[in-house]
This record gives structure tokens, sequence and C-alpha cells, in this order.
């Protein structure tokens, strides 16, 4: 029986949109179409691998776009669009595996199909790492590295140069976005700095390809990383070449470094010199013969020949329907500028293949194309392993067994070169390093001056001879070989260095530039609200004051112990105007006595309003004694209050004073959230200590809180402890809300935070506490007797 195979390649038709300048067709991808045609004869031929099987295969053009090729994905799939005619194998026969996509962005996009069915995918030029993830592409192999290896080796050729200053591209897509992030953190972490990081558009635009230019231009930086296919880096290229930018070195990714698209004579001037990474090369035997021997009449309805014909002969095939480099998404964009008109000359049909020169022969540089042919050869020697394995019922994962198979693929190439398939997928690394250099004919060559490989130990980065170099600096190019030249090479690149501390580099990456400094100022608006509401508070607070001091003879005032009253107004003036010390620059001082001061105000309004409440509780019983007793009773009562008060400062002021001694607070650069910021604050040094000081507060609002709640009911002084509930109940919402917006607050909002419950609690006490009594007194003096307070007429025995 039969088999199909799918070449999702990239051919021809979409150069166009991106290119002005070149044909539209893309010979390279139809050098792959027919490196994996000759790869699957090959197998085929061979009496050792499938003898009684004959593969066949379709293929199907991406266009370099995700919608065609998910198009081609599901038609394969499904064989409800056969619209390749001449590549189409009988029907029924079993589908084995998908070979491609060419670029990772599109391969994505067709792995996540066939992943839902554990359908095999190989990919031959797929590098980007993201594929090697088996949750996410679970049936996806390849026989190109994972691009991880790729900016490892980069970095490393950076370092064993030592380049510090260097500038990077990366083109629109996953190939280039991962490459680049990968090899940034590894330059990164040998401090090595990034001038600047461009991205070339993927849709042609000018403006974003000046602005690239431009960023180039103006950048001090020699060194410039690109990651890119070379159909998207071509029209960077073309600007380079037109605005003249030369003195740069360019370490090219391994898409880019032996494309003829780029490797252009007339560029030499700009690229001569580039370094790059090229996966290993293979020359396949046979391939040269079998590439010459394509002719339209051999394939008199196959579209993909017949283009091919005319767009290298320049020429229209005679009766066919192939537009010759007419797309139709050219005038869809309006950009008419970029289609050839129809060619009036015939195809004879006697065009010599041999007396052109075009990409699609040129087997000099056989990279990808290699990695084709060992994509066929990994399906076929799957297929040949598995004899005895039935597909539905098989003993493997998801019960197949081609997966299985494929995983466990181990070959040699003609090269003798070994393939192994790893369980990611993914094979072995070993990339050579090319140094573009002009040979005598004028052309650009591709010289190998290094290799790359991935061993079982880290890496192995071996460079076989400086001198063997091509560098394209104004001083070097004269003496291309001297390794003086190299010296004088590095001080072109400039040197860089961390910036201090508190500073940042400033946009140009060229200087260090002090951080703005960020804190609660007074000036600001925020600022100078708090400040206004807390002296606000405290004026009222001192109103109180005077009103109680001018009443002081009144029933409501003598009511309760005129001493605790006015300690607790006291405190909170203290609490209120603490404020002051959370807003404006933190300095030592004011970080030190900040919550202290807080603590110890808070504690001593607390323990004032429980000695209060306790009083309460105790006037209840006491209301049982006669005059005599009850004056007793409430001077003993006078001195357990203030006594209770003087206990609870003693006990807060030595946790405080253990605090500020063993860990005390302390200003803090905070530069965690922010890099070019410096956030000023203060850091509280221990949290332990920070907790008991104001735990010790919390205990004292607790107890307030509960005899208040216990004295509600009592009849008392004007419903005082029916207020002190509320009061202290307002206390406790404020401060447990308090806690989780603290914690999710940064910067100087944090002390926002702490200022507004600061200021909501204390007005809360006020209020509660102080305000329906003055209210009585100014306005409601009537009210203001013995008779009202106690509830009934009796002397007053003070
Ligand atoms: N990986 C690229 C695509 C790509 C490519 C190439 C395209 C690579 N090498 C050579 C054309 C020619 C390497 C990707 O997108 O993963």
């Amino acid at each position: 029986f039969r088999e199909n195979h799918a070449l999702t390649t990239c051919v021809a038709l979409l150069l166009g949109m991106t290119q002005e300048v070149h044909s539209m067709f893309n010979f390279r991808g139809f050098r792959w179409a027919r490196a994996m045609i000759h790869a699957i004869q090959e197998v085929n031929n061979r009496l050792d691998i499938l003898p009684n099987i004959t593969l066949g295969y379709h293929i199907y053009d991406t266009c370099f776009t995700t919608s065609k090729t998910v198009e081609g994905t599901l038609a394969y799939l499904t064989g409800q669009n056969e619209t390749m005619p001449n590549f189409r194998c009988s029907a029924g026969a079993p589908l084995v595996a998908v070979i491609g996509a060419g670029g990772s962005t599109l391969t994505i996009a067709s792995s996540r199909i066939v992943g839902l069915y554990y359908f095999p995918e190989v990919g031959y030029a797929s590098s980007c790492s993201v594929l090697s993830d088996k949750y996410q592409f679970p049936s996806f192999l390849r026989t190109i590295p994972n691009d991880n290896h790729q900016s490892l080796a980069m970095a490393e050729l950076v370092r064993h140069f030592g380049w510090v200053w260097i500038g990077t591209i990366a083109a629109d897509d996953d190939y280039g976005k991962y490459g680049i992030k990968y090899f940034k953190q590894n330059v990164e972490k040998s401090g090595i700095c990034i001038a600047f990081s461009e991205t070339i558009p993927k849709i042609f635009s000018r403006e974003k390809i000046l602005a690239v230019v431009e960023a180039i231009k103006e950048s001090t930086a020699n060194i410039i990383v690109v990651y890119s296919s070379d159909i998207d880096l071509s029209p960077l290229m073309e600007e380079i070449a037109n605005s003249n930018i030369t003195g740069k070195t360019w370490i090219a990714s391994e898409a880019w470094v032996t494309s003829a698209l780029i490797a252009k004579p007339e560029y030499f001037s700009f690229l001569g010199g580039t370094i790059g990474f090229g996966v290993r090369r293979g020359d396949i035997p046979g391939l040269k013969d079998f590439l010459l021997d394509v002719h339209p009449d051999n394939a008199a309805s196959d579209d993909l020949t017949i283009e091919f014909w005319q767009t290298a002969f320049n020429c229209t095939w005679p009766n066919s329907t192939v537009p010759y480099n007419t797309d139709f998404r050219i005038n869809v964009t309006g950009r008419e500028s970029g289609v050839h008109p129809v060619s009036d000359q015939l195809c004879t049909g006697k065009e010599k293949l041999e007396d052109i020169k075009n990409t699609y022969l040129d087997v000099s540089e056989l990279r990808i194309t290699y990695n084709v042919y060992k994509a066929v050869f990994t399906v076929a020697h799957a297929l040949n392993n598995l004899d005895t394995c039935v597909e539905g019922n098989g003993p493997f994962p998801k019960n197949s067994c081609l997966m299985y198979y494929l995983k466990n693929v181990k070959f040699t190439t003609f090269d003798n070169e070994l393939v192994k398939i790893d369980d990611n997928g993914d094979v072995y690394a070993s990339y050579d390093i090319i140094n573009w250099q002009l040979n005598e004919t004028g052309e650009i060559s591709f010289v190998k001056i290094g290799i790359y490989n991935d061993t079982k130990d880290g890496h192995e980065m071996k460079i076989y001879n400086n001198d063997s170099i091509f560098w394209n600096t104004p001083t070097l190019k004269s003496m291309p070989k001297s390794i003086k030249k190299y010296f004088m090479y590095l001080t072109d690149a400039r040197e860089c260095f961390p910036c201090p501390d508190d500073y940042c580099s400033n946009t140009l990456k060229n200087e260090c530039v002090l951080k703005e400094v960020e804190f609660l100022a007074y000036d600001e608006a925020l600022g100078t609200t708090l400040v206004a509401v807390s002296l606000f508070g405290a004026c009222i607070v001192l109103s109180v004051t005077i009103v109680y001091r001018i009443h002081r003879d009144t029933a409501v005032v003598k009511a309760n112990d005129r001493g605790l009253s006015f300690l607790i107004q006291l405190s909170l003036v203290i609490t209120l105007l603490t404020s002051f010390l959370f807003v404006g620059k933190p300095k030592e001082w004011s970080c030190q006595i900040r919550q202290v001061t807080l603590a110890l105000g808070f504690s001593l309004c607390l323990s004032c309003i429980l000695g209060k409440t306790i009083a309460l509780l105790l006037t209840y019983r006491g209301s049982k004694l006669n005059a005599a007793e009850k004056h007793d009773h409430i001077s003993m009562q006078s001195f357990h209050q203030k006594l209770l008060v003087l206990i609870s400062m003693i006990i807060e002021v030595c946790i405080c004073t253990a605090y500020l001694t063993c860990i005390p607070p302390y200003v803090y650069k905070n530069m965690e959230f922010q890099n070019v910021k410096i956030i000023l604050e203060c850091n509280e040094g221990s949290i332990e200590f920070l907790c008991t000081m104001f735990g010790f507060d919390v205990f004292l609002a607790v107890l307030c809180f509960i005899t208040a709640f216990i004295a509600r009911k009592l009849p008392d002084n004007f419903n005082e402890a029916k207020f002190i509930t509320f009061g202290m109940l307002v206390f406790f919402i404020v401060w447990i809300s308090f806690v989780p917006a603290y914690l999710s607050t940064r910067g100087k909002f944090k002390v926002v935070v702490e200022i507004f419950a600061i200021l909501a609690s204390s007005f809360g006490l006020l209020g509660c506490i102080f305000l329906p009594k003055r209210y009585i007194i100014l306005l409601k003096p009537e009210r203001n007797t013995e008779e009202i307070i106690s509830g009934k007429a009796t002397t007053n025995d003070n």
C-alpha cells in the first residue's frame, strides 16, 4: 500500500508581500520541496528501508501565513480539499506524518492541530524553543536543534570576543522573540549590556524599518545580534545599505547566515565579517541532478513547477493558467509596484537550467535541505521499525505505534551522522561558526571558522584560528588577518559598567543618571490633604478640651473622671499629629519614632477608655451603697483607674524601648518594584516587635470593647458605655480593613493607607466619646443635670 506525506513547506507567493525587489517565488523553498521528493524516492528505491511499501506525498504551500498553514493541515488530515492534483496520493492510503512547517510560528499553529490527534509532525526548520514543550506539542519532533542552544552559543561567542555593548534585532515571530529573549537572559548574566533591542515587522512597513535603522545609527554599539529569517530581514538590510551604515559586526542566526537573499556582494561593505551559526550541512548524493531534472513538460498539471519555470526564465508558459508573478494579495494591499508585468515572452521549454545561476540550484550550503532529508528518513525509519504494531491497537501512549517509534528513532545518514531523537523530540545540537568573507570572484563565501557543540556536560566552542576571521572595521579591512586589528576592534566596542545603586542608565544607555526618589511629600496634594485633616482633628480635640475646661463644674464633665478625659484628649492629639511623622522624606529619626509614638498614643487612649469602662461597671455596683461609702468608692476608683493607665503605659514603654534598642526601624531604599525609581520607605526592622507593640494596643482595645459591651445596658451617664462600644467597633473595623489594604499597596501609598487608618480611628474615637457630650454641654444644657445623669434625683456628694 501507499503512504502519504505532506510537506507543508514555504514556497513562493508571499515574498511579493514583503519584498519589492525580489522575485516572489521562493527558490529556496522549492529546493526543499524537491529535496523531500528526492528523499522519498530514495526511500522507495532502497531495499533495506520499507521494502514492500511505497511512500507518497502531498505538498501544501503555507505562503508564510498561519491561515494557509492551518488550511493545509486540515485539508491533509481530512482529505477534503485536493488542490494540488499532481501530488495527490491514491485515495485510501493511510496518512503517516506531516513534515514541516517551515517557520516556527507556522509549525506551532499546525502542530497544535495534529497534536490533538497525536499525529506526528516532523519539523526541519522550526527551531523555536517552545516546540520542545511536550505538553503543548505532544506529537512534534524535529531534525533541527532547539534554538536555546543557538542562543547560548551566541552568548558564548560574544563573551569569547570580550564584547560588552551590543544591540539586538528580532523578527516579530516566535523564532525571533524567543531566540533573542534567551540570548539576552544569557548575556545579561555575564554583565554584558544591551544597547538597543529592535523588532523587524512581519508585514512590510517602511516607517518601522526606518525606525530600526535609526536606532542602529544612533547607537554606539558595534555588535548587532539578529534573530530573523532571511525573508523578514531583507527589507531591513536594504535600508541599511541605503543609509550606508558601516563598521558594524553582525551576528547572524541560522536562518539568514547562508541566505543568498542577504549575502549579496553589493552588501559586502555593510555586512562583510558577519559571524553566524549554521546547522550541520550535508551534501546529499544525487540531489544536484535531481534538481536539474525538473521540467514543466514532465509535470503538466503541476502549478509549482510551471511557476518555477516562468520565474526562473522570466517567460510565460504557453497555455498555462498559472499566473506569472501576480499574486492577488498584492492588489489587496495596494502595493502594485511589486508586481512584475506578465512577461509577453513565451517559454519555449528549451531553456537550460544549467545556464542560470539560481538559489534553487545552489547546493553548496545544504543545511536546512539536509534537515528535510533527515526528516523524511526519520519517518521512513520509524515506519520501518513498526512491523507488527497495528495502528489504533498499539501498546504505546494513545494506542499509537508511529509516535513511539519516531521518538526512538536512531539511524545514520550517508554522511555517517547519527540522527537520534530524544524524549522532547529534539536532536543533538551542533553548529558551524561561519564568517562572511569575500572570495577572489567577488562573491561572499561562508568560511567555517569554528564549531559549537552541545556536550553531555555543558558545551564546547572552538574558534580554529582568530587570524582567519575577517572583520569589517575601518581599521581592519585592509589587513583582515592581523591579530592587532582584533585588539583595536575590542577598543571599538564600548565598555560598559553597571550603574551604582542609586543610579540607572539613561535611554541612550551611555550615562548613569540619578534615579527618581519616591515618597509622600508635604507639597503634593495627597500629603497636604492628609496633614490638613489631621490638623483639623487636633483642633477639634483642642476645642473639646476648652469646652470641658469652661464647663468643668457641670454634671456631664464631672460624671467622668476629668483627669482621664483630659488624658484621652491628649492621646488623641498625639495620634492625630503622628501623621506628620509619616508624611515627608523618611529620615532615620522619623522612622524610629513614628510607629512608637503611634503605639504609645493609642495605648494611652485605650487604657484611659478601659479605666472609664471598668469604672462604669463598678459604679453600677457602687450605686447600691450609701453616700459616705460611695464617696470612698469613687475616690478609690479614681486611684485604680490611674494605676491601670500607669501600668499599661509602663508595659508599652518597655516594649517600645526594647524595640528601639534591639532592632530599630531604619530608612530603606526600595528598588525592587521599579528599576527607574527608588521608593524611600521605613523598614520596620523587626516585625515581631512591631506586632507585640501594636498587639498590646489591640489587647487593650479588646478589653475596652468587652467591658463597654457588658456595661452598655446599665443605667449610666448619657449612654456612655454604648458610645464607647460603638467607638471601639469603629476602631476595629478601621484596623482590620487596614491590614489587607496595607499589604496590597506599594510605595508611598502604603504610608497613605496607614495615615488614613490613623485618622479614621482617631476621628472615630473622638466622635463617639466626646462629641455626644459636647452636644449636651453646649446645646442641651437643660439635660446637663445630676438627675438626668444618674437617672434619679440624688444630691451631689462632690
Ligand atoms: N528556524 C526558523 C525558520 C528558519 C528558516 C531557516 C527559514 C530557520 N532556518 C532557513 C528559512 C531558511 C530556523 C523558525 O522560525 O523556527
